[in-house]
C-alpha cells in the first residue's frame, strides 16, 4: 500500500543525508571536523529514525548503510569494461632512469614530466558512480574479471557515495587498512581464538571478502584513490590535474605527490620517502611513477601487461637482526617436513615476526643456520620474511647444530628421503597429517570417484573430525553432513548416494585409492589381474610381486611394507564391513589397442595425466607430437600448435566427448 509522505519529511531526510555527507566528508577525508561527534550522532539518529518510519525512502547510498546491513551470500563476478593492469616494478634506480630514457625515445621528446605518487600496499579497486551516485565497486581480481563488492565498499567512510557533482564517472585506487585499525582487529580476533593477519594487506584482503557488512563497517576500511578513468571526457589532461579533479569530487587522494620536471627529481623525492614512510599510519611498498601528460600516456599505450608510461620504484628490502631460539618442523600435506624458525618476536616493515620457513634441511645446512644464532630476517614490502643467514660475528659457541627428527613430529613414524628429493618425508602412509591428501585421492576419478567430495568438503570433514582415517568416508552420517555449513539435504544425499555406489569399484580402483607410495593406477591394474581381491594383494611377498611384469623392487617392497602396518589392515577390515567390495576385477578392455593418440588443448573431464593413463589402460599409445602414424589427435579447448600440423597431415580430429563415446 502507498502512503503519501509528507514533504516536510522528504526534504528533512534529504537535508540530513546532505550533511551527513559532508560531515563525513569533513571528518574522514580532509580530517578537519566542524562539528561534535555528538551532534554528528545526533543527525544520524534522526535519519535513522526517519528512515525506519518511511521505509519507502531507503536509498543505498543513504550514510546510514555506511554500517553495513545485511548478509551477503557471495560475490558476483564482474567484468571490468577498461582491463585494470597492473604495474610493472623495479628496485634499481639504473632502471627508473632507463625507463625515463625509453619514454624519451619513444615520444621522440627532451623532457618529461612526471607525477610520483605513494604506492599504497592495498587491494585497487574500481569504483562506478553515474550521475554523481556510487552503484559498483569491484576488486581487482585477475584485471579483467574481478568481485562485485559493492556493498562492503559502501561501508568505507572516505568513499563517497554521492559526489560532489552529478558526473557519471570511474575511478580507481586503492582499499587498504591503517596500522591502528589492522592491530585491533587483530587483538579482537586473538580474543575470539581466531588466526591473526599477517599484515594490513592481508587483514584487507579478508575484509573485503567478508560477507557480513556490519563486520566490513567495524574494521573500518579505508581508501585512496589516483586514476580517473577516461579524463578527456571533463577536459583533463594531466595526472596532476586528475588528481586535484577527483579530490574536488570527494575523494581521498593521497597529498604526498609530486610533479618532477626531470626524473632525477622524481628519484629524489622517492628517496626523502624511503625512510619518511614509516611515520605514515598506513604501509606503502613503493613509489609509482608516471608520465604527466595523458596525451603522451595515450602514445606510448601498454604492453601485454601493464602501461608503458608509469613504473613502480619499491622500497629495498628491511633486514633486521633477531635471535633463532629454536627449530621447529611442521609436517605438510604430503608428508612434507618442513623446519621452521622461532624467532624473538622483531618488528619489521609493519609487522612483529616470530616465526620463518627455513624451507628445507638444504637451506638450513648452505647458510650455516644454528639454534642460538643471531640472524638475519630481511621483509620486502609484502613478502612473507625470510632467515638471510646467521651474524657469524655475534656467535657464542653455545650455538647448536640442527638435525632433522629421525621420527615424524606429528605420528612418530620413521623419515626419509625419497628418491632424491631435497626434502625429508614423513614415511608413514597413514599419518595423520596426511590425511586430507590421502583423502583426495581416494575419491579421485581414478580412486573410488566419489563425485561431490571435493577438497573444500575434504577440508571440513577432516577438521570437524568426521573423518579420522580414509575407510571413515563410508561411515559418514546423513545428520552430520546435514548439519554442516553450506550442505543441504540434496547435497548431503547426493553425496552419501555417490559414496555408496563407490562400493562397487572394481578392485584397481581400490588399490589407487589407497595412495600406497609407487603404486599409480596403471601399477593398480596390474596388481589386481594378478592377484583378484585385496586380501591376496595383502599377503604377497617380495618375491612373488616381482614375479609381475612391470614391477620393480622399490615398488614390491613399497606394497609389503603398506600391508605390514597395522593400521592398513585396520583399514581394510573397516572397509570390508562398510560393504566396500575388494576383489572387483574387471576384464582388461583392449578398446583401444594399437591406436595412436596425440592430445592438444586443455580437457573438461580429465587432467593430462588421468587421459593418458586411461588410453594406456585400454591398450592404447599416446604420443607428444603429431605424424602421419597417430590415429587420432584429441582436441581440447584453446588447442595449440599440433591441431594445424593435424590438419595439414590429414590426421583425424576428435573432441573430448568423441574420445569418450570411443571408450564407452
Ligand atoms: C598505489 C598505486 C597503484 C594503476 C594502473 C596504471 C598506473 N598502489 O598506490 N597503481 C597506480 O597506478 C597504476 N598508482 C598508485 N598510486
Amino acid at each position: 500500500m502507498s502512503r503519501e509522505i509528507p514533504e516536510e519529511v522528504k526534504e528533512r531526510v534529504e537535508k540530513l543525508r546532505r550533511d551527513l555527507n559532508y560531515h563525513n566528508y569533513r571528518y574522514y577525508v580532509l580530517n578537519m571536523p566542524v562539528i561534535t561527534d555528538a551532534e554528528y550522532d545526533a543527525m544520524m539518529e534522526e535519519l535513522i529514525r526517519l528512515e525506519k518510519e518511511y521505509p519507502e525512502l531507503d536509498d543505498p547510498n543513504s550514510p546510514t548503510h555506511r554500517v553495513g546491513a545485511e548478509v551477503l551470500e557471495g560475490f558476483e563476478k564482474v567484468v571490468h569494461p577498461v582491463e585494470m593492469k597492473s604495474l610493472s616494478n623495479t628496485y634499481s634506480p639504473e632502471e627508473v632512469r632507463q625507463f625515463d630514457e625509453r619514454i624519451k625515445g619513444l615520444l621522440a621528446v627532451n623532457d618529461v614530466d612526471y607525477v610520483v605518487e605513494l604506492k599504497i600496499d592495498g587491494l585497487a579497486v574500481r569504483l562506478v558512480y553515474e550521475g554523481g551516485r556510487f552503484v559498483l565497486g569491484a576488486t581487482r581480481g585477475d584485471g579483467k574479471i574481478g568481485e562485485n563488492v559493492t556493498e562492503n565498499l559502501r561501508t568505507v567512510r572516505t568513499i563517497p557515495l554521492v559526489l560532489r557533482k552529478d558526473l557519471s564517472l570511474e575511478v580507481r585506487g586503492e582499499v587498504y587498512l591503517l596500522r591502528e585499525q589492522f592491530n585491533e582487529i587483530n587483538i579482537q580476533r586473538q580474543r575470539e581464538g581466531l588466526p591473526p593477519f599477517a599484515n594490513p594487506r592481508n587483514a584487507a584482503a579478508g575484509t573485503l571478502r567478508q560477507l557480513d557488512t556490519k563486520e566490513v563497517a567495524r574494521r573500518h576500511l579505508s581508501s585512496f584513490v589516483y586514476t580517473l578513468v577516461s579524463p578527456e571526457s571533463y577536459g583533463i589532461n594531466t595526472q596532476q590535474e586528475a588528481l586535484e579533479f577527483m579530490e574536488e569530487l570527494g575523494f581521498a587522494v593521497n597529498k604526498n605527490r609530486k610533479l618532477a620536471s626531470t626524473i632525477e627529481e622524481a628519484l629524489t623525492f622517492c628517496d626523502e620517502w624511503e625512510e619518511k614512510r614509516f611515520d605514515l599510519p598506513y604501509d606503502t611498498d613503493g613509489m609509482v611513477i608516471k608520465v604527466n601528460s595523458f596525451d603522451y600516456q595515450k602514445r606510448l599505450g601498454f604492453t601485454a601487461k601493464s602501461p608503458r608510461w608509469a613504473i613502480a620504484y619499491k622500497f629495498p628490502a628491511v633486514q633486521v637482526k633477531t635471535k633463532l631460539v629454536g627449530i621447529t618442523v611442521q609436517v605438510g600435506r604430503t608428508g612434507v617436513l618442513t623446519p621452521v624458525a622461532e624467532l624473538e618476536p622483531v618488528h619489521i616493515l609493519g609487522s612483529t615476526v616470530k616465526r620463518a620457513t627455513l624451507h628445507n634441511m638444504d637451506y638450513i645446512r648452505e647458510r650455516d643456520i644454528r639454534i642460538g644464532d643471531t640472524v638475519l630476517l630481511e621483509k620486502a614490502g609484502e613478502v612473507i620474511p625470510k632467515v638471510i643467514g646467521p651474524v657469524i660475528e655475534e656467535r657464542t659457541g653455545e650455538e647448536q647444530v640442527f638435525e632433522i627428527p629421525k621420527k615424524c613430529p606429528v605420528c612418530g613414524g620413521d623419515v626419509g628421503k625419497v628418491a632424491d628429493e631435497v626434502a625429508y618425508r614423513c614415511l608413514n602412509p597413514h599419518c595423520p597429517a596426511k590425511l586430507k591428501g590421502a583423502l583426495k585421492t581416494f575419491v579421485s576419478k581414478a580412486g573410488m570417484n566419489i563425485e561431490g567430495m571435493g577438497e573444500r568438503l575434504i577440508e571440513v570433514l577432516v577438521d570437524k573430525g568426521l573423518i579420522k582415517d580414509i575407510a571413515d568416508v563410508y561411515y559418514l552420517k546423513r545428520d552430520e553432513l546435514i548439519s554442516l555449513e553450506r550442505m543441504g539435504a540434496k547435497s548431503a544425499d547426493n553425496l552419501l548416494r555417490a559414496i555408496e555406489e563407490s562400493k562397487r569399484r572394481s578392485l584397481d580402483h581400490l588399490i589407487t585409492a589407497l595412495g600406497i607410495p609407487f603404486v599409480g593406477s596403471q601399477t593398480a591394474l596390474l596388481l589386481s589381474q594378478h592377484f583378484h581381491s585385496l586380501e591376496n594383494l595383502a599377503s604377497a611377498t617380495i618375491e612373488s610381486l616381482l614375479q609381475i611384469e612391470g614391477i620393480g623392487e622399490q615398488t614390491a617392497e613399497s606394497i609389503v611394507k603398506y600391508f605390514s602396518l597395522p593400521k592398513t589392515m585396520e583399514i581394510i577390515e573397516k572397509l570390508k564391513k562398510a560393504g566396500v567390495s575388494l576383489g572387483i576385477v574387471e576384464e582388461r578392455k583392449d578398446k583401444l589397442k594399437g591406436l595412436r593418440f596425440v592430445i592438444t588443448g586443455s580437457l573438461k573431464g580429465y587432467k593430462r595425466q588421468e587421459i593418458k593413463e586411461l588410453i594406456t589402460r585400454l591398450g592404447g599409445e599416446v604420443g607428444n607430437s603429431v605424424s602421419k602414424n597417430v590415429d587420432y589427435l584429441i582436441v581440447g579447448e584453446s588447442p595449440g600448435s599440433k591441431l594445424d600440423k593435424a590438419k595439414a597431415l590429414g590426421v583425424k580430429m576428435i573432441n573430448e566427448d568423441e574420445f569418450n563415446a570411443l571408450i564407452e
